[in-house]
């Protein structure tokens, strides 16, 4: 399978992020994408990674609000001329049943859009992010013209990020990007199958009143667990995407015995949809040595996960998401390709 890589995604190097109250070191930077690539070039050869395409705007306001898109695109030069050059984290969000008036200070603007502390913008972010995108639908366009399946190796993850709103470490919705991109070109129902660690809150939120993206997500406990407001299993969808939205939330310390049964589940809830291709957001942050998660799966595991996705026998496309133990970053995500492509 061929994998889709920019190196842009570099100028994305957050300093600090906030934990418990303390500020640390990110555990969201470039090397988890140098990484996966190493790893990448290894197991399936040089010849095997792409460049990016660039594909513009449009696909991303097809799940994007243009506020938002505009917003992050438009930000740094703003931000840096009040601020310096200094990495930008919200201080002030509005409040529940406050109007989403637009304001004339750039620090209250980014509350109106950023929903945590966890996505801070830097010089270089709307590069990384935009070409982020471009690598998912490079991705989905190599599929949608005839690969079985593609690798987009995204940095930052997008999965957190919702039609108007980013955190997470997330800013654009890489996997609902590519997603739309399918149904643009004429597939009539397209799933999404979320593996992270973290409840795909972002793509469940583009999609919920929807019925012809499917969602599901395998995900930690949100009463626990971060995005918490959202992931739960009784939100199935509204209107008419009633249905179409599936969360399969899994306790704390879960391992592979469990997390192979909700996988299982999900599969098979995709089957029954009649999708005609899938989107995996594909974190590997559910492996037992993460340094932010709280799953036990075992390298050797994310072999079966992708075999057992390859059990859908779709067109499909891999987006990066998670993945924080980078020191085995790279052979769970090969072991998630390999698993897939030798089933
Ligand atoms: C992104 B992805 C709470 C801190 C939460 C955000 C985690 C984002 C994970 N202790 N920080 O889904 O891997
Ligand atoms: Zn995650």
């Amino acid at each position: 399978m061929k994998t889709v890589y920019s190196d842009l995604h570099g100028l994305q190097d957050a300093e600090a992020e906030f934990i418990r109250g303390k500020r640390v070191p990110s555990f969201e930077g470039p090397r988890r994408a140098e990484l996966v690539l190493a790893r990448v070039k290894e197991a399936f050869g040089l010849e095997s990674v792409l460049e990016r395409r660039e594909f513009g705007l449009q696909p991303l306001l097809e799940v994007h609000d243009e506020r938002m898109v505009s917003f992050l695109s438009d930000f740094w030069p703003r931000w840096s001329e009040e601020n310096g050059a200094v990495d930008a984290f919200p201080n002030a969000w509005p409040p529940p049943r406050a109007h989403r008036r637009q304001t004339q200070r750039i620090g209250a603007e980014l509350g109106r859009f950023c929903v945590d502390m966890s996505s801070p913008l830097m010089e270089g972010t709307w590069r990384a992010v935009s070409a982020g995108a471009d690598v998912a639908l490079t991705a989905q366009a190599l599929v949608s013209a005839g690969d079985r399946a593609a690798f987009a190796l995204c940095r930052p993850p997008g999965h957190h990020a919702g039609r108007d709103y980013f955190g997470g470490y997330c800013f654009l919705n890489n996997a609902a990007i590519a997603a739309q991109s399918f149904i643009d070109q004429g597939a009539s129902r397209v799933a999404v199958l979320d593996v992270d660690y973290h409840h795909g809150n972002g793509t469940q939120d583009i999609f919920y009143d929807r019925g012809d993206v499917l969602c599901v997500s395998i995900h930690a406990d949100p009463t626990k667990e971060y995005p918490y407001y959202l992931g739960y299993a009784d939100e199935t969808g509204e209107g008419p995407g009633a249905d179409a939205n599936c969360n399969l939330p899994l306790p704390w310390g879960s391992d592979y015995a469990t997390y192979g049964e909700a996988l299982v589940a999900g599969v098979s809830r995709i089957k029954q949809f009649g999708a005609e291709a899938v989107v995996i957001s594909l974190g590997v942050d559910t492996f037992e040595s993460d340094p932010i998660s709280r799953f036990k799966l075992r390298s050797d595991d994310f072999l079966y996960l992708g075999k057992t996705i390859a059990k859908l026998n779709l067109p499909t496309v891999f987006v990066m998401e998670g993945g924080y133990a980078v020191e085995a970053i790279g052979l769970n995500v090969v072991n998630v390709l390999s698993g897939f492509e030798n089933a």
